[in-house]
């Protein structure tokens, strides 16, 4: 009997054992949960700020001229920059993508906006978050972002652009514009300035004949190009404060053996007007240095989502190698000067 006994305690001591063994097992789930829950534990709480750049669209030389600037700004500064943006100039596609950014929490925004007023409402969203916002190139209205990084003053990028197509046209005949979209902030802008300046005395010779959009899109800009063209027989120039449709239509100048007749001019980067200025087509445009632009918007972000300065009216910060800057009255940073290239300089600029 006793031995029966042992036996059937000694079995029960061995399920036991087996029990055990089994929920070993099965305690590891949580183990590996924990693991993850460490790994995950560094990337939340190593301090690397994470901002975001955003272009009007991707896949245009100048946006990634600038991100480049705003990585070299990103290694000084050690904080991660990622550029991403909508596949098109478009303003709801531009919302949708950042309305994702908000929502998974990143540490800060820097966009070239596609609308003013309509970005307004998701710079405060991003705002209220917690999330800095700054625009730069093309600026969310007020209400919408801290600071606006201004490439250069808007009145003096309407005049160069209008003293370029006289100069180039002998200060007289048809003109017409050839813009990006019809909403972008920044060439609005600068149309009205250039509207401005045809009123003055000097110009009056000049007869701007119409303003056409080619949405910052090569195929669309260079076909508006052809058809002003066609429908303006007479016209002498086109301005083009846009380096898409600037090489757009320089192109179609070209291909449509219209050189010396028609003339080009506008903003445009040296690499894609390099050939264009030797050919005759855009003998003269304008720009700033994009990546200088890139540079300060994550310099400028980063010193108000560090909490060096608030993004106010009268903050100063530091922007590396650019030196220090200040915010003016408008909330905007003004980076400097447009450059002028034509024959004489265009081989000394690469980007
Ligand atoms: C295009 C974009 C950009 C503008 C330049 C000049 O690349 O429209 O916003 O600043 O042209």
């Amino acid at each position: 009997m006793l031995k029966k006994l042992l036996t059937v305690s000694l079995l029960i001591l061995m399920l036991a054992l087996l029990a055990a063994c089994g929920g070993d097992t099965e305690e590891a789930a949580p183990a590996a949960e924990e693991t993850t829950a460490e790994e995950a534990a560094p990337a939340e709480t190593d301090g690397t700020m994470t901002y975001v750049f955003v272009p009007k669209g991707l896949g245009i030389p100048y946006f990634d001229t600038a991100n480049n600037g705003a990585q070299e700004a990103a290694a000084e500064l050690g904080v991660e920059v990622t550029y991403t943006g909508p596949a098109t100039a478009d303003a709801t596609e531009q919302i949708q993508v950042l309305n994702s950014l908000i929502a998974q929490g990143v540490d800060g925004l820097a966009i070239s906006a596609n609308d003013a007023d309509a970005l307004v409402p998701t710079g405060r969203d991003a705002l209220e978050s917690g999330i800095p916002v700054v625009s730069w190139d093309s600026a969310i209205a007020e209400g919408g972002r801290n600071a606006h990084m201004n490439q250069a003053d808007s009145e003096g990028i309407g005049r160069v652009q209008i003293e370029m197509i006289s100069d180039l046209i002998g200060g007289s005949g048809e003109i017409a514009i050839l813009s990006a979209t019809s909403t972008a902030p920044n060439q609005n802008e600068w149309i009205e300035f250039m509207k401005a300046e045809l009123e003055k005395p000097e110009f009056a010779d000049l007869d701007l004949v119409t303003i056409v959009y080619g949405d910052d899109e090569d195929e669309k800009s260079y076909n508006e190009a052809v058809g002003l063209m066609r429908t303006y027989p007479d016209l002498k120039g086109i301005i083009s404060p846009t380096t898409v449709g600037i090489a757009a239509a320089a192109r179609a100048v070209q291909d449509q053996d219209r050189i010396g007749e028609v003339f080009v001019t506008g903003l445009g980067t040296p690499n894609q007007m390099r050939e264009y200025v030797e050919s005759g087509a855009a003998p003269a445009f304008a720009l700033w240095n994009p990546a200088d632009l890139g540079y300060l918007a994550i310099y400028a972000l980063n010193a108000i989502a560090t909490g060096e300065i608030q993004g106010n009216p009268g903050d100063t910060f530091d922007a590396g190698k650019l030196g220090t800057y200040t915010i003016a009255e408008d909330g905007s940073v003004l980076l400097g000067a447009p450059t002028v290239f034509n024959i004489d300089n265009i081989n000394d600029f690469d980007f």
